[in-house]
């Protein structure tokens, strides 16, 4: 039997208003008020060039449970071209976009399969494959009762099996927990794949069978940092391969800049301009948190005469008209350790720090290192690595310490 191929997706959250920007030009803001549809669009492109065998959506397809009016139309003709070209969408709605939301109605195209309240199966038939897909869409905002028990448990194995759920683990508590699962409760259904969203970073859960979360399509704050997309899958009864592929049309990221031994203003300037045009190269249009690092004594005279916001207001005009846009939405600054009294307890601890060799970090940072699912995206610890993660400990320490 030959492999099946289809993308998950999830939280879409097409039209999301992008509250608490402010001050950039008309047409940044409108860039990233559209990257919602311009990171579906670059979905359905794909999905028309490439051909997979279905889409699925796992939820949180809108924004607001009114569905915004654009973002129907969008939606709608997107699923029309699919359409055009025979792609199945299954889809459903998860606490952002429930069935008890008022909204005026788009009807959407015979391809695309929206799945009811109540726990359903739709079946497809791919080239004789037979694939059943399972899942619910959200009837009120609020589900917060366990829906597992709704999933049937795979009993016929010549048939590919796929669960759609849109929801947290019990024990994440990061984000509201709604339709809550625990990872042996999806493993017990023996299906070949479980098709996440709700939570919008991208996680491995498990890996075979595979348990994933894709994460959005598209950051839309500051705290959903780097690239986001959707995972292109290909499965069979024997094997399975993932391939993420990128979707943001803005990336929300942190760059760094290292302030020591700085003297002048138009040497900080500068460091700050190179640093954003790497940036800029690096991830094309993208909105960052600033960091200063390092401001030493030398750094920290930058600041005596100029406010943190003329300063940001600043950087922000070197940056204008340049393109791709790099909005500098935040300005952090981090003072030197070498500016704190270490105190005798702080002190003991960086010491203490200074002496684990490489062994020992690999030791401490094992349960990232060695996390099933997340591995493989991280590059391996360099020594440089250690270095930084080093000082930055003991920076927060002795930050935290003096604050307290
Ligand atoms: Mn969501």
């Amino acid at each position: 039997m030959s492999a099946i191929r289809f993308f998950h997706m999830a939280d879409l959250h097409l039209d999301s208003p992008f509250k608490g920007l402010f001050g950039l030009p008309e047409h940044n803001f409108k860039k990233i008020r559209t990257s919602t549809f311009e990171a579906f669009n670059t979905i359905i492109d794909k999905a028309i060039q490439e051909k997979p065998d279905f889409l699925l959506i796992v939820g949180d397809i809108y924004d607001g449970e009114n569905r915004s009016l654009q973002a129907q139309r969008r939606f709608q003709e997107a699923m029309e071209k699919l359409f055009q070209h025979n792609i199945p969408v299954i889809l459903s709605y998860g606490n952002h976009d429930h069935l008890n939301g008022s909204w005026t109605r788009f009807a959407l195209p015979s391809n695309v399969y929206e799945l009811p309240a109540e726990t359903s199966v739709v079946q497809l038939n791919i080239r004789g494959q037979q694939v059943n897909i399972y899942g619910f869409s959200y009837s009120e905002r609020h589900v917060k009762e366990s829906k597992i028990e709704s999933y049937p448990i795979a009993s016929d194995q010549h048939v590919l099996h796929i669960g759609m759920l849109h929801g947290s683990e019990f024990s994440d508590t990061t984000h509201a927990v709604y339709a809550p699962f625990t990872k042996e409760q999806l493993l017990e259904r023996h299906y070949h794949y479980w098709a996440l969203g709700h939570i919008h970073k991208r996680q491995l859960l498990h890996q075979n069978p595979p348990i994933v979360y894709p994460g959005n399509i598209q950051s839309r704050h500051r705290k959903e940092q780097g690239i986001k997309g959707f995972y292109d899958v290909t499965l069979s009864q024997a094997s399975i391969e993932l391939d993420f592929i990128p979707t943001s049309a803005v990336v929300y990221n942190t760059v760094e800049v290292d302030c020591k031994n700085m003297f002048h203003a138009n040497e900080l300037l500068k460091k700050c301009e190179e640093a954003l045009s790497l940036n800029r190269q690096a991830y094309g249009a993208s909105v960052v948190e600033l960091h200063l690092k390092n401001i030493d004594e030398h750094a920290s005279s930058l600041f005596e005469h100029a406010t943190v916001d003329a300063w940001l207001e600043t950087i922000r005009e070197a940056e204008e008209g340049i393109e791709p846009m790099c909005w500098v939405q935040k300005l952090v600054l981090h003072t030197s350790s070498t500016l704190y009294e270490h105190t005798a307890a702080t002190k003991s601890v960086a010491n203490l720090m200074e002496q684990w060799d490489i062994s020992a970090w690999k030791d401490i940072l094992k349960d990232l290192y060695q996390h099933a699912g997340g591995a493989r995206f991280i590059d391996p610890l360099t020594e440089q690595d250690i270095k930084a993660l080093m000082h930055n400990a003991q920076e927060l320490l002795a930050e935290e310490i003096q604050r307290t």
